[in-house]
């Protein structure tokens, strides 16, 4: 499965590996094949400690001639992209609104996309789902926030992307596995406030019992932080692979965003449009890859909105691509269900 979207090439035709999977197990031998000197220590820089705004996190790596994966970053394409998100609709008709649900981190900058999509289509950037700047999760409820067309009758759009409590890292902090999974089979209601010590309860009259497709979450968009790979906690990766089993159980398609790529590389938070030239950004994909469980080709870079004031043609490009990579892995899941959901409407 691929997305057709970024006209994708392989890493592999700028460095002769065939398969970008495996670029993820070996990575010594990718070492050689990026040409380039491993650093030796891949923490930040001794005089990066400390320092706020982008530090490169494999100082030697260099830029690469020819990007990874082509796109067309001129405004134009923007136009074009931000036509092609207003014009979804779910596939199959089952539903008038797609959900899809993120999950990360507490810090990942799952809000900030949601803000950020939100913001390009407004036409100025808007902090509308709650963003937060400290270690605990700011949001702590199960918020949906119903995208709307550009233009001056803001029709809404049959996208809804729902925001909740970040995950913990392996620790009994943050969403539980349980409650995540309650939200994905469509059992709690809007607004519910998540809580570590109260999971959410079958027995609750809030509970949805019997959820209906609309009810249910239609992709799952996991959200990493490209400056905190190398430091995430141990127990991050498995919980990953618990909820992608779990998930993948119930059907539903999930992909990946990796954020704050303009903090792992100066050239990218010069111009975004560097971003797969970057051979920083692309190791990072590489991690996010490992730690995620899922092959480079689910996983698309951004930079959300944080301290502009104002919109940007590239960023808004990177952004609306990540939105139509998540719609089509949505609508893989509209494509499964459809028959299922055709016997239901027939009995
Ligand atoms: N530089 C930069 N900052 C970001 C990015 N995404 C999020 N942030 C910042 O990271 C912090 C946490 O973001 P937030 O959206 O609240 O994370 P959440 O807990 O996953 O919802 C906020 O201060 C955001 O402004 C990004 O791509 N680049
Ligand atoms: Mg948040």
């Amino acid at each position: 499965m691929e997305a057709g979207l970024f006209n994708y090439q392989e890493p592999s035709f700028t460095f002769g590996q065939s398969d970008p999977t495996k670029v993820k197990k070996d990575n010594e031998k990718n070492r050689r094949l990026f040409n380039v000197v491993k650093p030796a220590d891949e923490s930040p820089r001794e005089e990066n400690k400390g320092r706020k705004g982008p530090v490169d996190i494999f100082p030697n790596l260099h830029l690469l001639e020819t990007p990874w994966r082509s796109v067309n970053w001129t405004s134009e394409s923007r136009g074009e992209l931000m036509e092609k998100v207003e014009s979804y609709k779910p596939a199959g008709g089952a539903v008038s609104r797609a959900r899809v649900l993120f999950l990360g981190p507490v810090g990942a900058g799952k809000s900030s996309f949601i803000s950020s999509v939100q913001s390009i289509f407004s036409g100025r950037v808007l902090n509308r789902a709650m963003v937060g700047s400290s270690s605990a999760s700011f949001t702590k409820k199960l918020q949906s926030f119903q995208i709307r067309q550009s233009g001056e009758i803001p029709l809404p759009m049959p996208l809804v992307l729902c925001d909740i409590m970040g995950i913990g890292e392996g620790d009994s902090t943050g969403l539980s596995l349980y409650d995540a999974l309650c939200v994905i089979k469509g059992h709690v209601i809007e607004g519910h406030q998540f809580s570590a010590e109260e999971p959410v309860r079958s027995d609750n009259t809030e509970f949805i019992k019997e959820p209906s497709l609309k009810d249910k979450i239609h992709c799952v968009v996991f959200v990493v932080d490209a400056s905190k790979i190398n430091s995430y906690a141990k127990g991050l990766s498995s919980t990953f692979q618990q909820l992608r089993e779990k998930i993948s159980s119930l059907g539903v398609h999930q992909v990946a965003l990796l954020t704050h790529v303009d903090e792992v590389c100066t050239q990218t938070s010069r111009d975004i449009s560097q971003v797969y030239r970057s051979c920083q950004v692309q190791q990072l994909m590489v991690k996010a890859g490992a730690l995620l469980g899922m092959a480079l080709s689910y996983i698309v870079p951004v930079r959300n909105y944080s301290s502009q004031l104002d919109l940007d043609d590239n960023m808004d490009i990177l952004l609306l691509s990540a939105v139509d990579h998540i719609l089509q892995y949505t609508d893989l899941y509209f494509q499964d269900t459809a028959v299922e959901y055709k016997v239901q409407l027939e009995m």
